[in-house]
């Protein structure tokens, strides 16, 4: 999963970055607004794989990871056709944003607009996303007009298909609406899916709150489908991050935090993404993986290698709930009978333990 980190200049891009991935990058009062994209790769935690791991003592434990991608140089023109190829291929590979916008008053930390107002710094990059769509859109139309004039070898009902998604789209757009609220089919998002349309990707927009945490929603009313409000003291998880053990515990603390803002954003991600993960165990190694929801056994097993897809004879499903109540024993799973036989049709749920019967 890749996750672009998005916001105006000195909204705490990079600090949100460093929080999330425990990197210690420079930031700055001056803002760069430069054209910068650092990248780190964590592991996804996960508490379920921590405990499959304590009990199977494998050789090797294997979360699932999460790209994050700070991309800087996003301002107010990108609407205008101002997007390099650089920034408009970065924003384009991201399965979903992370939008920064400033909460906290610092008076050594100056505001590209002059005054904290993080309403307006969400309406603001929200409407160059929309406008930087709405080209795209109307290039697409125009290049489908002129398919269907040249005539020949034209599919013509392909055509009327995708201009009519395209319509809908503009009409969204126009109306001020991120391509999310449109509620496309699974069919149309695929139809879709290679131009890069930054408003129909899941967005978490965090309230990068200072010292003084309060919740966003108390702020701003943000009515969007697949988007959700965050609130992050990032400068103070920065610091965290950087801690280990003893020493993290009792920052955790003195600072009121439950669970430090990486895994809330991960977990809140998954969520918006409709992705889950299941779990393969052994002496060899415990393993996560990450699947859609709604995924069947052979796609999840086609996660573990094509081979074990194509040779998909069936399933042997226990639910990680159900294999802590029996203390991780095995035996005591099957004992109970919680331990299913599944075949082809099954619906992987969230944190089933898989075992792939195959033959190739
Ligand atoms: N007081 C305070 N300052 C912060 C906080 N988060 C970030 N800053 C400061 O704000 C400035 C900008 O932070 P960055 O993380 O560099 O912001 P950015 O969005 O990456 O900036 P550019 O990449 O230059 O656009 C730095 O001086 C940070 O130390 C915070 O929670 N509280
Ligand atoms: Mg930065």
């Amino acid at each position: 999963m890749q996750l672009g980190i998005i916001g105006l200049p000195n909204s705490g891009k990079t600090t949100v970055f460093n929080a999330l991935t425990g990197s210690n990058h420079e930031t700055s009062a001056v803002s760069s607004g430069k054209l910068e994209i650092l990248t780190a790769t964590v592991n996804v935690p996960d508490q379920r794989v921590d405990q499959l791991s304590a009990i199977y003592k494998p050789k090797k434990t294997t979360y699932t990871s999460v790209t994050y991608n700070d991309i800087g140089g996003l301002d107010k023109g990108i609407g205008q056709g101002a997007l390099s190829g650089q920034l408009r291929n970065a924003l384009a590979t991201s399965d979903g944003f992370l939008h920064v916008v400033r909460a906290f008053v610092d008076d050594k930390v100056p505001h590209p607009y002059n005054t904290v107002d993080p309403v307006r710094d969400v309406e603001t990059l929200d409407g160059e996303f929309l406008l930087v769509d709405l080209l795209t859109v109307e290039k697409r139309l125009e290049r489908l007009q002129e398919e269907l004039k040249k005539g020949g070898k034209v599919d013509k009902r392909a055509n009327e298909i995708e201009t009519d998604v395209m319509q809908r789209m503009k009409a969204c757009l126009e109306d001020g609406n991120p391509l999310r609220d449109l509620d496309l089919t699974e069919e149309e998002k695929k139809m879709v899916r290679g131009y890069g349309l930054l408003s129909l990707k899941p967005v978490i927009i965090i309230f990068n709150m200072g010292e003084k945490l309060q919740d966003p929603n108390e702020i701003i009313t943000y009515d969007h489908q697949q988007a959700m409000i965050f609130g992050l003291q990032a400068q103070i998880e920065a610091e965290i991050a950087q801690l280990t053990g003893e020493d993290k515990e009792m920052f955790l603390e003195e600072y009121n935090i439950e669970e430090p803002g990486a895994a809330r954003i991960i977990q809140a991600s998954y969520h918006l993404m409709h992705i889950q993960s299941f779990f393969t165990v052994g002496p060899d190694e415990v393993r996560a993986w990450t699947i859609p929801v709604g995924a069947t056994a052979p796609q999840a097993a086609g996660v573990i290698h094509s081979d074990l897809q194509r040779g998909f004879i069936r399933a042997e499903v226990v639910a990680y709930d159900d294999f802590m109540a029996a203390n991780g024993d095995m035996n005591a799973v099957k004992a109970a009978g919680k331990m299913r036989m599944e075949g082809k049709e099954y619906i992987v749920k969230n944190g089933d333990i898989l075992n792939i019967r195959f033959n190739v």
